[in-house]
């Protein structure tokens, strides 16, 4: 198929996981690589300012020898490398992406997981691990969903709508917390509609009511945690009548949350990014695992552990707990704020002022990897101020991004369907992220379907950090994302590349899935994924004099509890009235492909969704354009009637608009809620991810204004 190009994606009607579905961007993926704008030549800045084709293969040669001479004159620290959402998918890009880095010496790698869910491996962290996981979203017997929305955000692959039908039909019952009544809340048995921002007081108040009624699990509890008295005394102000109060909702409710989620015997408990990007995301998780903890949730002997186990080697399953580790100090320090990597990586939040900040140890260099900084990052003026100071930005990016149109270098990538991945990320997702655990042992390889177009000078994401390494003079170890969750057997199974030739593409996968439980060549034979015939898997039973054991009691955790307790009293809200927050709508993938009409076939822009009640007090109308301001800027909205809404709350999402140097009307293209937020304001301590959810805000209508005015407002601001 030398020619050929990808047109329609026709789902296998009896595909063994997949069951015929296919998501709407999913069908539409096949014209990505011809979208309007597709890059088919890395690009490079001009003196002029412009960007203007080059051959990559010299674009790369110029970019290492930049990169040579900012390690050789500021010493590795200076180059740092942010992988996003578009980089994850396919593994090898990330996987040489930190063999670099490492060849380097820089610890400068960044991830979205720090703008994403940090709070989850830091509570994990100071809470300690059950190794044998809890049960997957098709096996537990009650749901507590903290602002997730799963049938828009797919978080239960593979079709959300299908499970939570299922589900129901068994009887499960599902609880959900969250400001708005999205899809799976009018599903909810109880459905808890609380302003952003409090579900820790929520948790707190369901804690305190599973252990007034004596609802805990007493077995599990001694033998496996510590820390009961500390949390019981953390969570005796949050009394149902208290928090009842304080979140607008009834005391009968909160009991029936508790009780129905107490009294099930494997219910699981999951936060989405709503929680996730509110104050406190930390806590919030935290609370949510001790809650889990506390009812003995967890899998036990002899259950049965699914999914995973194809193309990695899962963690081993032992119904026993390790001892908390430190989630902040992991052996690097940035230079500002006095900030560390923590549990969930290097803070991202932090990177815009490491490259502001004058002084030794300077990020001077970015590489970002199938991210998109300036329309994903919190605090989009500093961001982009942060970026127009580095020395070299080199972007890896199939169109000229928000981000890209900064870049001194675009590098042109091969995309979807030209390029080969397989299903190793999912089943690392699924050990790491529960709700991504399919049942059954399934796994696929894509080779690549089509050539890129004719005439392209595009590689793969990975090859560049080969090829850039190779004009370095420098030699990458990679070492097997099959022995992910086994360290020491992946540094044993490392392979030093010989960097005069380049691996090919299925070299490549034989050293990324060296001695996986299935090998490599058998899922090669079954295009299209196959369900293996995997041994069943049990969770073994504690190993004999083991000590190990959960902590729910931690100091610090439970003293920011106190201090949401005691800032009841300061919340003051006159000033900025309402609470902004985010959503993600049905047809988009952050800022991914908005140049296909799918992407924006139901909203060309991010309406700012808000209850009918506060549009009639502030005399507003759907379609009405409206500046929204924070304490840090302002942007343009336009409204849209939402009656799912809880008032003084309205919705946005995330990763549209443009820069904050354009000039352009919300009604077109959106606008980006990175700009209210506040790298170095209300930052979680723990993992120094700003409010990103939960934004006070204030609105106010603006009929005839030229758009100009409130851009440049917001640039003097930096
Ligand atoms: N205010 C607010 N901010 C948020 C969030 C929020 O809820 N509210 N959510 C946060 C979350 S959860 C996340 S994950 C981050 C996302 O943060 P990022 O990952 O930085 O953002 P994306 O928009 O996903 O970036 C994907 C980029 O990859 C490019 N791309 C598309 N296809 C390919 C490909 O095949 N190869 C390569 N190399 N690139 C490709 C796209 O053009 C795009 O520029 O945003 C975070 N920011
Ligand atoms: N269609 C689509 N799917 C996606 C993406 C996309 O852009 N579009 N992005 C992908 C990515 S990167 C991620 S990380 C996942 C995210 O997946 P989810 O976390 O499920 O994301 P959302 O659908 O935005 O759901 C967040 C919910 O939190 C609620 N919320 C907001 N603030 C709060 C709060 O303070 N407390 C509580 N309790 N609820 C709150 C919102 O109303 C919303 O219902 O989705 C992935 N899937
Ligand atoms: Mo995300």
């Amino acid at each position: 198929m030398k020619s050929g190009r990808t047109v329609s994606l026709r789902p296998v009607k009896n595909h063994p996981v997949y069951h015929g579905y296919a998501c709407a961007k999913g069908r539409a993926s096949p014209q990505f690589g011809y979208l309007k704008g597709r890059l088919l030549h890395s690009m490079k800045r001009q003196a002029d300012g412009s960007l203007a084709p080059i051959e990559s293969s010299q674009g790369i040669r110029e970019v290492a020898s930049i990169v040579r001479q900012s390690v050789e004159r500021y010493g590795p620290r200076s180059v740092a490398v942010y992988t996003g959402t578009c980089a994850s998918m396919y593994t090898a890009p990330w996987v040489f992406a930190d063999a670099f880095l490492e060849a380097i010496g820089s610890p400068m790698s960044f991830h979205t997981m720090q703008i994403d869910q940090p709070g989850k491996p830091i509570a994990m962290a100071l809470h300690g691990t059950w190794l044998a996981g809890h049960a997957n979203p098709e096996q537990a017997d009650a749901w507590l969903v903290i602002g997730t929305n799963p049938t828009i955000s797919m978080m239960f692959p593979p079709n959300p709508a299908h499970l939570i039908a299922r589900v129901k039909k068994r009887g499960t019952p599902i609880f959900v917390v969250d400001p708005r009544r999205t899809e799976i809340a009018s599903k909810a048995d109880v459905f808890l509609q609380v302003p952003p921002g409090k579900d820790s007081v929520v948790l707190a108040g369901l804690i305190h009511i599973v252990l007034a009624e004596n609802l805990q699990d007493h077995e599990f509890i001694a033998e496996n945690v510590r820390g009961l008295e500390s949390l019981r005394l953390a969570v005796r102000d949050f009394t149902p009548e208290y928090v009842a109060q304080r979140v607008g909702v009834s005391a009968a409710q909160l009991q029936a949350v508790a009780r129905g989620y107490a009294r099930s015997k494997r219910g699981i408990a999951f936060a989405g990014t709503g929680p996730n990007m509110s104050p406190r995301g930390s806590l919030t998780e935290y609370l949510r695992m001790s809650l889990m903890t506390l009812c003995g949730h967890w899998r036990r002997a002899g259950d049965e552990v699914s999914g995973y186990g194809v193309l990695i080697h899962p963690p081993p399953a032992f119904a026993q707990a390790t001892d908390p580790t430190p989630a902040t100090g992991l052996g690097v320090d940035m230079r500002v704020r006095n900030l560390t990597k923590t549990a969930a990586g290097m803070p991202t939040s932090a990177l815009a002022e490491e490259i502001l900040l004058e002084g030794e140890g300077r990020v001077r260099v970015l590489i970002t990897l199938g991210g998109n900084p300036m329309a994903a990052w919190p605090d989009q003026l500093r961001t982009l101020a942060a970026l127009k100071k580095l020395d070299l930005l080199v972007c890896l990016e199939p169109v000229i991004s928000d981000t890209a149109r900064y870049a001194h270098y675009v590098i042109a990538p091969t995309m979807l369907f030209e390029t080969t991945t397989a299903t190793t990320v999912f089943e690392a997702a699924s050990v790491l992220i529960p709700l991504y655990r399919t049942i059954e042992p399934y796994a696929a390889f894509a080779p690549p379907v089509v050539q890129p177009p004719e005439g392209a000078d595009v590689i793969d994401d990975w090859q560049f950090f080969f090829d850039l390494a190779r004009e370095m003079g420098l030699s990458l170890t990679i070492k097997p994302v099959s022995y992910m969750f086994h360290p020491a057997k992946a540094q044993e199974r490392a392979v030093k590349l010989d960097m005069a030739r380049r691996p090919t593409t299925e070299q490549m996968w034989e050293i990324l899935l060296a001695d996986s439980p299935v090998p490599l060549a058998k899922v090669m034979a079954h295009p299209g994924g196959q369900v293996f015939d995997m041994p069943r898997r049990e969770v073994m039973p504690k190993a004999p004099g083991w000590t190990g054991k959960l902590d729910i009691g931690n100091a610090d955790m439970l003293q920011d509890l106190r201090h949401t307790f005691l800032e009841a009293h300061s919340e003051d809200n006159r000033e900025y009235p309402f609470l902004l927050i985010g959503r993600r709508l049905k047809d988009r993938w952050n800022s991914s492909w908005r140049e296909h009409s799918v992407i924006t076939r139901s909203w060309p822009y991010n309406p700012a969704f808000m209850n009918p009640a506060d549009m009639s007090v502030l005399g507003l109308s759907t379609g009405d354009i409206v500046e929204i301001s924070s304490r840090r800027a302002a942007l343009r909205g336009v409204i849209e009637a939402d009656r799912t809404m809880l008032p003084g709350v309205i919705a946005m999402t995330h990763a549209w608009g443009a820069s904050p140097e354009d000039d352009v009307n919300p009604a077109d293209v959106g606008a980006n809620t990175g700009l209210l937020t506040d790298n170095t304001s209300d930052c979680d301590r723990f993992s120094a991810m700003p409010r990103m959810g939960a934004i006070p805000v204030r609105i106010r209508p603006i009929k005839d204004e030229p758009a100009s005015v409130a851009a440049e407002a917001n640039i003097s601001s930096v």
